[in-house]
């Protein structure tokens, strides 16, 4: 069934790999700059990225501001682009206000590799890495019709607008749900990817719509919230929830059954592949402008020793 274990499948004209170079032609200094630091997923990520490196022989250096928030991340866009790195793996944190610290360090020659996130003009990066988001978020809306056949209110838990991974998830949740009547959409709330903030917004939307069947997770933390926010009302297991992202806390509130199912997505993959198009550009190949990869969806039958479960350190 569709959410036991589906791989996405289309990838929308986006190449689906990046063909690995044998070897790097010098040790190039590469810096890669996380959404946030402490994230499940961008420490699965920086492990791919780092066992990359090691097999090309170049050099990576990881750093993430504290909260995920572009005021935060530019402040480190800056100081590592003065040091004119060879190139530079960047989630961006906003797709708006990230494009001109980013495009600032293009310009001066630092090759720029989007992995995760997004910018409103990527052009000015060799290419982009991301899951299939928008299939995630509909392969969520799935899950939850299997869990709730007989339908009612849904909604979404996000973190915020303009970070280009989360609205893609939400459109394809939105846009899934429209397509079935017996749901009905309640809207989303965006947590500020703070969990506390998400649990309180849950409770809040609960005390509106007690009858609430279904909570689409947008990220790791939204899910984290949302699980909290769940137990704290009473209703753990009676509301569905869908959550993004397998970190350790995700897998364990499936086992405890305040989450349902999962959709894990392939951060060392796309840390790896971020590192291939790099050196690839920086000797002179060329890189396909947009790589789509997959994503998988766990839940309690399929959750033991599952390679999609993220790492806390590599
Ligand atoms: O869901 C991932 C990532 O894809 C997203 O861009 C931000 O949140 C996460 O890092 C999970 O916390």
């Amino acid at each position: 069934t569709s959410a036991s274990a589906s791989a996405s499948g289309d990838t929308g004209g986006a190449a689906s790999s990046i063909t690995a170079p044998a070897k790097a032609s010098k040790n190039y200094n590469i810096s890669f700059i996380q959404g946030v630091a402490g994230d499940e997923f961008y420490i699965s990520m920086q492990c791919g990225i780092e066992a990359e490196a090691e097999k090309l022989g170049v050099t990576v250096n990881t750093q993430g501001p504290q909260k995920f928030d572009p005021t935060l991340q530019k402040p480190i866009v800056d100081s590592v682009a003065a040091g004119k790195p060879d190139a530079i793996l960047i989630a961006p944190t906003d797709v708006t206000a990230m494009q001109t610290p980013l495009a600032a360090a293009a310009a001066a020659g630092t090759k720029i590799v989007l992995v995760d996130t997004t910018l409103n003009d990527p052009s000015i990066a060799v290419t982009g890495i991301a899951s299939d988001n928008l299939g995630g978020g509909k392969a969520a809306f799935e899950a939850i019709q299997q869990l709730k056949p007989e339908g009612g209110k849904v909604m979404v838990m996000s973190t915020d607008p303009g970070i280009s991974t989360v609205d893609a998830r939400v459109k394809g949740f939105e846009e899934a749900v429209k397509t079935d009547s017996k749901f009905e959409y309640v809207g989303v709330q965006y947590s500020h990817n703070d969990p506390a903030t998400a649990a309180q917004l849950i409770s809040a939307q609960l005390q509106k719509d007690p009858d609430i069947v279904g909570v689409f997770a947008a990220n790791l933390f939204a899910a984290e919230g949302t699980a909290t926010g769940l137990r704290q009302a009473g209703k753990a297991g009676a509301v569905s929830v869908v959550g993004f992202d397998a970190g350790p806390n995700q897998v364990k509130a499936l086992n405890e059954g305040t989450v349902q199912a999962l959709v894990a997505q392939q951060p060392a993959t796309i840390g790896q592949y971020g590192l291939d198009a790099a050196v690839t550009a920086l000797d002179g190949g060329t890189v396909p402008p947009l790589v789509q990869t997959g994503f998988s969806v766990i839940t309690k039958e399929n959750v033991d020793g599952n390679p999609a479960i993220y790492q806390s350190k590599c």
